[in-house]
C-alpha cells in the first residue's frame, strides 16, 4: 500500500514538474522539428539511444566521426545532432534554453544549448557514408538536401514523447519492451530490423537464426517516416501482424520503432544493433548488405563490401553487449517443395526466385504471385499497398520554355483524360499556380524552385489519392524537377514530358508578347533570354511542337500511358 502511494506521489511530482517546465518553455525560443528530427528526439527521450541523453556536442561529434566513439570512449557510430538553419543559429547562444516543438507547435522537450557549430558536412558524409558524392549515394544526397548548415548540441529535458495515433498498442518504449521480455521469461532475444514487407523466406531465415541463437524474436520494423495519411503504411504494418501468425506464438513479439534509415551500411548496422540492445535484445540479425543503399536491388552492385556491416557489428560485440547473427536468405527449391538455407542448397538444386523488381512488376500489372513466395494475407495487403498501375494516381509533368506548347498540350490532355472518366484530373498550369498558389513569388532561382516544389507537393497529394495531376510550369532547373519526381514516384506514376521546342520558335510565336518585352529589357531574368533553362536529363517523353500539333502531342502522351499500363 505504502509503495503504491509512493509511486503515485512520485508520478504526481513528475507530472507537476512537467507542467511547470512546459509553462516556462512557452517563453523560450522555439525550434520546430521535422519528421526525421522528431524520430531522433523520440529515441533520445525514450532511451533507445542510451547512453545519449541529448544531442551530441561538437567534441563528441568529432570523436564519433573520427573514432566511432563518444568523448568518454563509449562506442557510438553515427552522430545524433540537431541541425538548424544559419538564421536560427545566429539567434541562439550558449546555455540558452530552447523549446523543441513538433510540426504543429506542441512543446515536446527543452534543449539546453552547450555547443553550437557549423559542421563540415562533406567530412561527415565521407566518414559516415564513405563518400561525399551525392550522385553515388542516395543517403548522402538526402543528407545534403535535408540537413541545416548548423548543429546545436546539449542536454534534453523531455516533456512529452511525440504524438502518435496509429498502432499505439505496438509503439513500445525500451522499458515497456524489457518488461514484456522478462514477463515472458525471454533472456535471449533476437532483434530483427525490418523496413519492408516480409515473406515466407524471411520467416524461415529468422526462425532458423533464432534456433541457432536459442532465442525468442523481436520483429522491430523501423517506421519513423511512415506516413499516417498513406494506405501503403497501414498495409505494411498490418502485414507484420499477419506475418506474426506464422511464427510459434510464444517466440515472437512485434513492436514499431520510430526510426528511419540513413543507408549508411556498416555504421548504421552498428547503431541499429546498439538500439536493439537498449530494447533488451541479446542478438541482432545483420544481412550481408545491411543498410546498403542498393540492398535488395537485383543486378545492382552494392555500395559497401559484402559482410562489412556484419564485421563491424561483430567487432564491437564485447563493448555493445549484443551479438551479431548473420541473416542468411533462405531459397525455395521446387523439387523439394520447401525452403532451404544457403548451406543446404546443393549444386544440382534450382532455387525459385522472385526479385523485388519482379514482385513490383507483378503488382503493378495485377499478375499472380507464386504460392511459395508469400502468404495469402500478405498478398492482400500488398495489393492495397501496390495497386495495379491502372488504379494508381499519376502526375504528368510538362516542362519547357514559355511558348513551347505546355499549356495547350495540358488542356488537350485534361479533356482526353476527363473523357475517359477514369480518375479525377487536376490541371496545375504555370499561370494558374502563379496566381493562386505562388502569387508572392518572383522569378529568382530560389522562388522558381519554391514554386516548382509547391506544384510537386500538390501533385503528390493528388497522386497519393489516386487522381491525375497535369502540371505545366517552365520548371527550368533539374534539381527541383528531380525532387518532384522522387516525391511523387513514392505514391504513383511520374511522367516527365519535355517540350523541346527551340527558343527561336517560341520567340517567333510569342503569343503573349513576353519575349518582345524581355528583349526590350522590360522583363528581367526571362527564361531563355537572360535566365537559363536546363533541359531534363531523362524525360519519359520529348515533344518538339514544331513537329506535332497539340492533338498529336496529346496522343503521344496517351499512347505512352497506355503502354505503361496507367490507362486501359
Ligand atoms: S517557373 O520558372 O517554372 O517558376 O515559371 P512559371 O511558374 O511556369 O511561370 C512562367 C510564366 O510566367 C511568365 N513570366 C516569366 N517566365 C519566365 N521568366 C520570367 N522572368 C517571367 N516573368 C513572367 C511567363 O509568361 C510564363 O508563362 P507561360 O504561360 O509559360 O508563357
Amino acid at each position: 500500500m505504502k509503495d503504491s502511494l509512493n509511486h503515485s506521489e512520485s508520478l504526481l511530482v513528475h507530472f507537476r514538474r512537467m507542467e511547470s517546465l512546459k509553462a516556462e518553455a512557452v517563453r523560450y525560443p522555439s525550434i520546430h522539428l521535422n519528421k526525421r528530427q522528431l524520430c531522433n528526439l523520440e529515441l533520445l527521450l525514450n532511451r533507445a539511444f542510451y547512453p545519449l541523453t541529448g544531442y551530441l556536442t561538437q567534441e563528441d561529434y568529432e570523436r564519433v566521426l573520427d573514432f566511432q566513439r563518444l568523448s568518454d570512449d563509449t562506442v557510438w557510430p553515427v552522430p545524433i545532432c540537431l541541425d538548424i538553419s544559419e538564421k536560427s543559429a545566429q539567434s541562439l547562444s550558449q546555455n540558452e534554453r530552447i523549446a523543441l516543438r513538433d510540426e504543429e507547435g506542441f512543446i515536446l522537450a527543452v534543449l539546453k544549448v552547450k555547443s553550437l557549430w557549423k559542421p563540415d558536412l562533406r567530412k561527415e558524409a565521407l566518414r559516415i557514408w564513405g563518400t561525399e558524392d551525392p550522385e553515388k549515394h542516395p543517403g548522402v544526397r538526402s543528407f545534403f538536401d535535408e540537413t541545416g548548415s548548423w548543429y546545436v548540441g546539449g542536454s534534453l529535458e523531455g516533456i512529452q514523447l511525440p504524438f502518435h495515433y496509429d498502432f499505439n498498442e505496438i509503439r513500445l518504449t525500451p522499458p515497456e519492451v524489457h518488461r514484456r521480455f522478462s514477463r515472458n521469461g525471454w533472456r535471449n532475444v533476437l532483434g530483427f530490423h525490418a523496413e519492408d514487407f516480409l515473406h515466407r523466406s524471411h520467416v524461415e531465415a529468422i526462425l532458423s537464426a533464432a534456433r541457432e541463437a536459442n532465442s525468442s524474436i523481436l520483429i522491430h520494423p523501423s517506421i519513423g517516416l511512415g506516413d499516417p495519411g498513406e494506405p501503403r503504411y497501414y498495409a505494411l504494418v498490418r502485414s507484420y501482424f499477419e506475418i506474426l501468425r506464422n511464427f510459434p506464438k510464444n517466440l515472437i513479439m512485434l513492436a514499431l520503432l520510430p526510426s528511419f534509415s540513413i543507408q549508411a551500411g556498416p555504421r548504421e548496422a552498428l547503431l541499429q544493433a546498439i538500439v536493439r540492445k537498449n530494447f533488451g535484445c541479446s542478438h541482432f540479425l545483420v544481412a550481408r548488405d545491411h543498410a546498403d543503399p542498393f540492398a535488395g536491388q537485383s543486378g545492382t552492385e552494392r555500395f559497401y563490401p559484402p559482410h562489412s556491416a556484419r564485421k563491424l557489428v561483430e567487432e564491437y560485440e564485447s563493448e555493445t553487449g549484443i551479438k551479431m547473427v548473420p541473416f542468411e536468405p533462405f531459397v525455395y527449391v521446387k523439387e523439394k517443395a520447401e525452403f532451404v538455407s544457403p548451406e543446404e542448397l546443393g549444386a544440382e538444386m534450382q532455387p525459385s526466385e522472385l526479385s523485388p523488381s519482379e514482385l513490383l512488376r507483378r503488382m503493378e500489372n495485377d499478375l499472380k504471385l507464386p504460392e511459395w513466395f508469400t502468404y495469402p494475407e500478405v498478398v492482400a495487403e500488398l495489393k492495397l499497398a501496390f495497386p495495379p498501375k491502372s488504379a494508381q494516381g499519376f502526375t504528368i509533368f510538362l516542362t519547357g520554355l514559355s511558348g513551347s506548347g505546355k499549356s495547350t498540350l495540358a488542356k488537350v490532355l485534361l479533356v482526353k483524360l476527363m473523357e475517359m472518366r477514369d480518375r479525377p484530373v487536376t490541371l496545375l498550369d504555370g499561370d494558374i499556380v502563379r496566381k493562386n498558389l505562388s502569387s508572392e513569388l518572383d522569378f529568382s532561382k530560389e522562388h522558381r524552385d519554391l514554386n516548382i516544389r509547391r506544384i510537386g507537393f500538390v501533385a503528390s497529394q493528388i497522386t497519393k489519392n489516386g487522381g491525375i495531376a497535369i502540371c505545366a510550369p517552365i520548371a527550368p532547373y533539374e534539381e527541383s524537377r528531380r525532387h518532384n519526381r522522387e516525391l511523387i514516384s513514392q505514391y504513383g506514376g511520374y511522367i516527365e514530358v519535355y517540350l523541346s521546342t527551340p527558343l527561336e520558335t517560341c520567340e517567333l510565336r510569342d503569343a503573349k508578347g513576353v519575349y518582345a518585352k524581355a528583349r526590350a529589357g522590360k522583363i528581367k531574368g526571362f527564361t531563355g533570354i537572360d535566365d537559363p533553362y536546363v533541359p531534363p536529363a531523362n524525360p519519359e517523353i520529348t515533344i518538339d511542337t514544331r513537329e506535332f500539333n497539340p492533338i498529336e502531342a496529346a496522343q503521344k502522351v496517351l499512347l505512352f500511358l497506355e503502354e505503361q499500363g496507367y490507362v486501359r
